[in-house]
């Protein structure tokens, strides 16, 4: 079989490396990578050409590339977009257009639908209030699209844009000869935590944040309030979510934007588990009302039942075996190695 060519953009983020990585280990695909950032160390090796800077002044050399895959992560994320907004929204909407309009471009001229992956985010949903999510409980993709963030508003738009790119760009879809369109399939993230990166900018990063500082034995003052409930997700699953969906075959598929869940605690279950791993963690609750307020209109879990439905979705791992099967064996080994390193 033929190499597939797959861009990567935001190579050198939490999932960019993760992606690359698995996709290398896979086989098969020409990896091309593309981030504001140069070449992270952990893709050495991995990437057959790195395209360093701002994607919306990059996107035109794209042209010229043959891509069967698009990943598009580069994003700037919930926190840093509220500080941020004009820049958010260009990187966040200005860049995925432009992306979508290569994509598309590329799929009409050369009668090949280019495959886009877009992660969403829970940030696409918008709750009122606390007590309104605690209500809402568990939601499905088409309710409560209310975003109250940037960057969540920035994620709903560009899954529709993806869907207008995808079914009617230009309404060519109604010409008697319809073009090829672009695959877009998009997925909404929970909370991803890694065991070999940590997040910035995200609002989500008390989870990660709190179990990487018990874990370096350094104190940690969490931005939520004890009984904020998210849905989080161990990144090896995220990336298996990532690649099911771009295997899925198009037939199967009847939706475009996907929810995927694995495990939902609230941020005093976070600490429970990260205290039952390392005894001496000094964990408190510091609550910032704005970030409070972002994660209070995200929903406590989110209804995967489409993607299990279209796509066989299943995560491998639940909060139990994420801690002992996945984050406690590689952050043990990772700060070891990080301690004996200091003691050389
Ligand atoms: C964030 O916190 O901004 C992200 C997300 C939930 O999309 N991790």
């Amino acid at each position: 079989m033929s190499e597939k060519t797959v861009l990567i953009t935001g190579a050198c983020g939490e999932i960019g490396q993760a992606l690359v990585q698995n996709l290398a280990a896979r086989g098969g695909y020409r990896i091309v990578t593309a981030d504001l950032a140069p070449l992270a160390e952990s893709l050495r090796g991995l990437s057959a050409e790195h395209i360093q800077g701002d994607l919306v002044n990059k996107v035109k050399i794209f042209y010229d590339y043959d891509f069967d895959v698009i990943f598009h992560l580069a994003a700037s994320l919930s926190s840093k977009a509220e500080v941020a907004t004009e820049e958010a929204h260009r990187i966040n909407v200005e860049g995925t257009m432009q992306l979508l309009m290569m994509a598309a471009y590329r799929s009409e001229k050369y009668h090949k639908r280019v495959k886009f992956l877009f992660p969403s985010s829970i940030a696409a949903y918008g709750l009122p209030s606390a007590e309104a999510k605690h209500a809402a409980g568990t939601v499905a993709e088409d309710q409560w699209n209310h975003p109250h963030t940037m960057y969540g508003a920035n994620k709903l738009y560009c899954e529709k844009l993806g869907e207008y790119y995808s079914c009617y760009n230009g309404q060519r879809h109604l010409d008697p000869n319809p073009p090829t369109m672009l695959d877009f399939r998009a997925i909404r993230f929970p909370g991803l935590i890694s065991a070999f990166t940590v997040p910035s900018g995200g609002t989500s990063d008390y989870g990660p944040e709190m179990l990487h500082a018990a874990a370096q034995g350094k104190p940690y003052a969490c931005f939520v309030r004890e009984e904020t409930k998210i849905s989080f997700m161990a990144m090896p699953d995220a990336i298996k979510a990532l690649l099911m969906l771009m295997d899925a075959p198009r037939e199967s598929l009847k939706h475009m934007v996907f929810n995927i869940a694995a495990f939902s605690l609230t941020a005093g279950e976070f600490r429970e588990w990260a205290l039952r791993a390392f005894p001496s963690a000094q964990i408190t609750f510091e609550p910032s009302a704005r970030r409070q307020g972002i994660v209070d209109s995200w929903p406590e879990d989110v209804d995967d039942h489409l993607a299990r439905a279209e796509w066989n979705w299943k995560p491998d791992y639940d909060v139990q075996r994420f801690f002992d099967e996945y984050f406690l064996p590689e952050i043990r080994k990772r700060y070891q190695r990080v301690s004996l390193r200091s003691m050389e």
